[in-house]
């Protein structure tokens, strides 16, 4: 039998939410755009509409993907996807049987199927899944989940239980175009890979949906194609120090070599040392604040430093600019919530920038971030204070992590940095670090152009980025020239210049610890 199923290309899957649309939207109009833009696939997912109107809205949906030949998939209802002749049918676990849904569309439909785990991935596929979906990744607000998100890891495990069985896969779930990246290089080994991402919110709700999806289709095609185990040991499963500081001394080198522009909108007591810190490393600062310098500066851009510290409502208007504009076009964004949670009104910008923003990662101090984990974090002013348990902290940037679907960074004696999956601890550094002001700060201009050159791994990016400003910091308070932390801050600047410029020296130097 010959079998004529649509030729689908699976990198960025729109499965449609009508209620998520910006107010005033059409349905219609807004779906045309995405597919202008460059989505791939389209899934109908209408949960509450009665037969005759999902038909309706089936065959007017189809005109569309049709005008731009994409194939249409119908969420659940097979007798749907069959009234309008749609491409297939997408089924999740409580949904028909696939065997069932095979016998009423033929086989020259395309059947996708939801799967959570190894054994759903093996029956799908054995029942002749055309692919799968698999999720939820990440904590998502779009579907009730009634299973824990299997991050980055979890999507690997199912991809590796498929292996050599030639169905292609989609992960679903919290994803959007900053964490694209990670899903895809992270998830991958070098025999497996995913085809794409279905998003809905990060689609549905976007206020330009052509351009958006223009620059998302970019970054999956541009990361699905390079697709194959990442060459960094925080991409597998060993926990070896000695492969991460192997790791750290080849990311130092990249800085200069290629010369990022790190934009950073900072607070005003930190911009020079942050400027100088930048250029220490050799990449470029940029220090602009107007927001109408956002959306050029987002274009040529390596990585956006934004940092709460000077609370001002033009600012932080200028700042969640910056964040949206450097995520559409796949620029990591590093957060400082300065105080996060030490006085009302900080408490209530820092959720402003949680909420509107999809930071790449987020580095703070002790207070700050465990605070924001809700797990307590004192602070006097802006300066973290008090003591914590390992475990505590340990818990509270992975935690904070999962539900940022970011990377989170934790400074204080030993720093902690997580991914959400894996937890690695840091214990360089000097206690002359905390005598001068916005050394947390640099710390996060650091992560900034680190960042800037390690798109894909951004753990491997904040843990190079504090052992580095760390290990200078030692270097720094070592000299015997330096007095206090008056020439303790112009010998750090040195020092990270002369580290950027010899980073062998780490290896010896480097304290790191896998929890
Ligand atoms: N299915 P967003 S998660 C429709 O886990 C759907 O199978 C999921 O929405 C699964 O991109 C999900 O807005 C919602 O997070 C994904
Ligand atoms: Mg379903």
């Amino acid at each position: 039998m010959t079998c004529n199923k649509p030729q689908v290309d699976y990198s960025l899957y729109l499965v449609t939410e009508r209620s998520l649309l910006p107010k005033g939207t059409n349905f219609l109009e807004h779906l045309e755009l995405c597919l202008k833009g460059g989505v791939t696939l389209v899934q109908l997912r209408e949960k509450n509409l009665d037969t005759r109107p999902f038909i309706e809205l089936a065959k007017q949906t189809k005109a569309i993907t049709d005008k731009y030949s994409i194939p249409l998939i119908i969420n659940d209802r097979v007798d749907v996807a069959l009234a309008v002749d749609a491409a297939g049918v997408h089924v999740g676990q409580d949904d028909m049987p696939l065997q069932q849904v095979r016998h009423f569309i033929g086989d020259n439909k395309i059947i996708g199927v939801s799967v959570n785990n190894v054994q759903e991935a093996a029956e799908a596929v054995n029942a002749g899944a055309d692919y799968l979906g698999i999720g939820a990744v990440w904590f998502t607000s779009t579907k009730t989940l009634t299973k824990k998100p299997l991050g980055v890891e979890g999507v690997q495990t199912i991809l590796q239980s498929i292996e050599g069985k030639n169905v292609p896969t989609v992960a679903i779930g919290g994803i959007n175009m900053q964490n694209t990246p990670q899903l895809i290089s992270k998830s991958s080994t070098s025999t497996v890979h995913l085809d794409g991402v279905a998003v809905v919110s990060a689609i549905m709700s976007s206020t330009e949906p052509e351009q958006f999806c223009k620059d998302f289709a970019n970054v999956v095609i541009q990361y699905v194609s390079k697709s194959e185990k990442s060459s960094f040991v925080t991409g597998g499963d060993q926990k070896d120090e000695n492969a991460l500081i192997d790791d750290i001394i080849k990311l130092v080198p990249l800085i200069r070599q290629k010369g990022p522009l790190v934009h950073h909108i900072t607070n005003n007591v930190v911009i020079n040392d942050n400027a100088n810190a930048t250029l220490a490393l050799g990449a470029s600062p940029i220090m602009a604040t107007h927001p109408e310098d956002v959306a050029d500066l987002a274009v040529v851009n390596g990585a956006m430093v934004l940092n709460m510290g000077t609370v001002d409502e033009t600012i932080t208007n200028a700042m969640v600019l910056a964040a949206q504009e450097n995520v559409r076009h796949g620029h990591p964004v590093i957060f400082d919530p300065v105080g996060a949670v030490a006085t009302n009104l900080r408490k209530k910008v820092s959720s402003r920038f949680l909420k509107e923003c999809e930071f790449t990662v987020i580095k703070g101090n002790s207070g700050e971030i465990l605070g924001l984990a809700g797990k307590g974090g004192q602070s006097r002013g802006v300066d973290s204070i008090g003591s914590h348990e390992e475990s505590i902290a340990a818990q509270a940037v992975k935690e904070l992590a999962l539900r940022h679907k970011c990377v989170v960074g934790m400074t204080g004696a030993t720093d902690y940095v997580s991914d959400g999956q894996r937890v690695i601890a840091l214990e360089n550094g000097h206690e002359l670090m905390a005598s001068i002001t916005g050394s947390g700060c640099m710390a996060t201009t650091v992560v900034g152009c680190f960042s800037a050159v390690e798109k894909t791994d951004f753990l491997l990016a904040t843990v190079a980025a504090l052992t580095t400003l760390n290990i200078a910091s030692e270097n720094a308070a070592n000299r015997p020239d330096v007095q206090g932390p008056g020439t303790f801050r112009s010998a750090l600047i040195d020092e990270l210049f002369k580290l950027s410029n010899a980073p062998e020296s780490i290896r010896n130097a480097a304290k790191i610890r896998w929890l």
